[in-house]
């Protein structure tokens, strides 16, 4: 271990997946698979680690989602933190503990910030003017807003970040807003804030950033240095929001924390959590201790979209609070492809883990080894499933478990299965393999440590390749006749072999390493500990660690997608408008509605959406104003049975009396219906 052997413990998170919808491979080749690989790598280097991940279930992710389903957050957030969970407890995913943010501990702690932060007059209290939806009666944060990006022309940048640049935005630098909720340009309205000075901790940022030149990795490093150079400004850690962490003050009834400033603090509070299931003190993982020597290394794995919140936001929060340590290092990784387009949730584009571990049960190893093989560390990569076979059939099955496969079936065919070595334990006497392999061994180490986890894995690989090579030098199915202590020396060469490339698989692919060390009938091993064959070890049956991926369930999965997308026409589900407020009894009764009949119908000279009607209400005829015009002709709605309601105060509309409304029914695409009774009924009719 290299500049990172120095601590004495390490605290590794991932990033909290929204509870608003299954994984893909995306986040598994994103912020997860790496992480996995090198939390067990510091596991296999006996370091005290402990994993930290959970869902993110506060935000406008998961009650968009809400109304989408048309359902409460809560069903949402249960329905999919119990899904993420299995997936990843299936998949093989090492957290030590997934935890959720909807949690009370996590409610309390990061109300705990908040207030830390408040006290310490920390936060700008301002109004400011704010998107807000009239129909729907809400402000607009986050993903309630979209519009075009101010950087990069994105059309569908959200009013928090636009994920198209990652820029860091608030609703109102959006070009061109539109209500997510009602399609409609929002009007703004004055709401109170609580910001965060980002710009006041600039200068600090600036140079704790710089420091990290040639730690962190490029993408990262250039993405904090270009929003640092553009300049930070104060940003609002509060929403008008009805569901979130409640902001913790008397005067901020009905205001949220804004996703973003609780959410990193559920890495803490789900380290809170572990702490108290396995008796021990969350702090040291955490907190700056007594002595700076004995500060964890804190290391956030994360997708590209994500580095802002994670090296500009969360640690001037750690930084303003004062008694945490700040993150060593956050490798985040670039986007994964599909077959040639983006992967996409709302298009259902996307390789499901849950369908994956379904339909290939048994083959979790097979995905880790092909997204490994292909993560985008340092630039978007593409997923396919033809690459996946070839992976799968041209590396795992003919050159490490061909390789395994080998070795072992001829120590049954020679030896039943058993070492024999006099007295000895075995030990690999061909130096040229063992120099070989002792550079795999030091190349896999600053791999490993410099988040290169696709050239890591390659190193493991070829040491199997190395092994295949030493098989086929020394043919033993042919000495075996002619200078049988030579195919003895070679095999039990070839075991020690396989020893070393089942310990240095753990990381990577833990089932098959496991594998491995069951037909060596051995231990697994960290890797400061020798296998040791000695004389008489006996190996157990030997095994196929893969099987060949055929055509046929290739096609089906390409077909699958190919349907997927023919089907998902960019149909948006219509967003259900939320229930207002209740009214009593009375205040309906005091409503006169009446069924009438449209005698005429003509546009409202100087504007665009309203048209002058006279309706026969059955008790009069009087006239209507209505913001129609946009979506009828006049000619076309004479003689139109509608609801009217009668009792409304007359008013004033562009110079006309108007006396009453037309009720119309409006979809989330702003399409108007009118409303009115099934059957034709007398003008008059009181509708109840
Ligand atoms: N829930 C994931 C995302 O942006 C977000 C990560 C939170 S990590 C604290 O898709
Ligand atoms: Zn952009």
């Amino acid at each position: 271990m290299s500049q990172l052997n120095k601590y004495k413990r390490y605290t590794i998170t991932s990033a909290l997946p929204y509870a608003n919808g299954p994984l893909h491979i995306g986040h598994l080749a994103g912020a997860y698979l790496p992480a996995d690989i090198f939390v067990r790598y510091l596991r296999l280097m006996k370091k005290d680690v402990v994993y930290i991940c959970g869902s993110d279930e506060h935000g406008a992710a998961i009650t968009i989602k809400a109304k989408k389903e048309g359902t409460t957050p809560q069903a949402i957030i249960d329905k999919y933190h119990k899904q993420i969970k299995d997936s990843f407890e299936e998949f093989g995913i090492a957290f030590d503990i997934y935890h959720r943010t909807s949690s009370s501990i996590h409610h309390d702690l990061s109300q705990e910030f908040f207030l830390n932060l408040y006290e310490k007059g920390e936060f700008i209290e301002k109004y400011s003017e704010q998107y807000y939806d009239e129909d729907f009666d809400q402000f607009l944060a986050d993903r309630y807003i979209t519009g075009t990006c101010p950087v990069c022309s994105y059309d569908k940048a959200y009013g928090d970040q636009c994920e198209n640049c990652g820029t860091s935005l608030n609703p109102t630098d959006l070009i061109d807003p539109i209500s997510t909720l009602s399609n409609k340009k929002p009007v703004l309205k004055p709401t109170k804030h609580w910001y965060l000075p980002l710009d006041k901790y600039q200068p600090w940022l600036e140079k704790w950033i710089d420091e990290k030149e040639g730690e962190w990795k490029v993408n990262v490093f250039g993405q904090c240095r270009s929003w640092l150079k553009s300049g930070l400004q104060p940003r609002s850690m509060t929403r008008d929001l009805d569901w979130g962490i409640d902001v913790p003050l008397e005067e901020a009834k009905g205001k949220k924390l804004y996703v973003w400033m609780d959410a990193p603090i559920g890495y803490i509070s789900a380290t809170k959590q572990w702490a108290i299931d396995n008796g021990k003190d969350w702090q040291q993982y955490w907190k700056k201790q007594a002595n700076t020597e004995d500060d964890a290394c804190l290391m956030h794995f994360i997708g590209k979209d994500n580095i802002v919140f994670h090296c500009i936001i969360f640690p001037a929060i750690l930084k303003a609070h004062g008694e945490y340590v700040l993150p060593q290092n956050v490798p985040a990784n670039e986007f994964l492809n599909l077959e040639g387009d983006k992967l996409s949730t709302s298009r259902n584009h996307a390789v499901w883990l849950h369908e994956y571990l379904e339909e290939f049960p048994g083959k979790q190893d097979e995905l880790r080894y092909v997204l490994t093989s292909i993560l985008p560390e340092t630039s978007d990569s593409e997923f396919t499933w033809k690459d996946y076979q070839a992976r799968v059939n041209n590396e795992l099955v003919a050159i490490l478990g061909n390789y395994v496969n080998r070795v072992m079936i001829l120590m049954h065919k020679y030896y039943e299965g058993r070492v024999e070595s006099g007295n000895a334990i075995i030990k690999l006497t061909d130096a040229k393999v063992d120099a070989e392999l002792g550079g795999y061994y030091d190349d896999l180490g600053k791999n490993l440590e410099s988040y290169r986890f696709r050239a890591a894995l390659q190193n493991v690989m070829d040491m199997a390749r190395l092994g295949n090579r030493y098989l086929t030098e020394q043919e033993p199915w042919k000495t075996i006749k002619s200078d049988p202590e030579a195919a003895k020396t070679a095999l039990h060469n070839s075991l020690i072999l396989i020893g070393h490339l089942a310990t240095c698989l753990q990381p990577f692919l833990p089932a098959t390493a496991t594998k491995i060390f069951g037909m060596l009938n051995l231990d697994a091993v960290t890797f400061d500990q020798e296998l040791e064959f000695a004389n008489g070890h006996q190996l157990n049956p030997a095994a196929l660690l893969f099987e060949k991926v055929e055509d046929e369930a290739i096609e089906k999965q390409i077909q699958k997608l190919a349907d997927k997308k023919a089907a998902s026409a960019l149909v948006t589900q219509p967003v259900v408008a939320p229930a207002k407020a209740n009214i009593t009894f009375d205040e309906f009764v005091g409503l006169d509605i009446r069924t009438g009949t449209i005698l005429t119908a003509e546009k409202v000279a100087k504007t665009k959406k309203l048209l002058k009607l006279t309706i026969d209400t059955g008790i009069d005829q009087r006239t209507v104003v209505s913001g129609i015009a946009e979506h009828y002709q006049p000619e076309a709605i004479i003689g139109k049975q509608v609801s009217i309601l009668v009792n409304l105060e007359p008013r004033e509309i562009k110079g006309i009396m108007s006396q009453g409304m037309i009720l119309m029914a409006e979809n989330a695409e702003g399409k108007l219906s009118f409303v009115a009774p099934a059957d034709e009924m007398p003008n008059g009719s009181v509708i109840r």
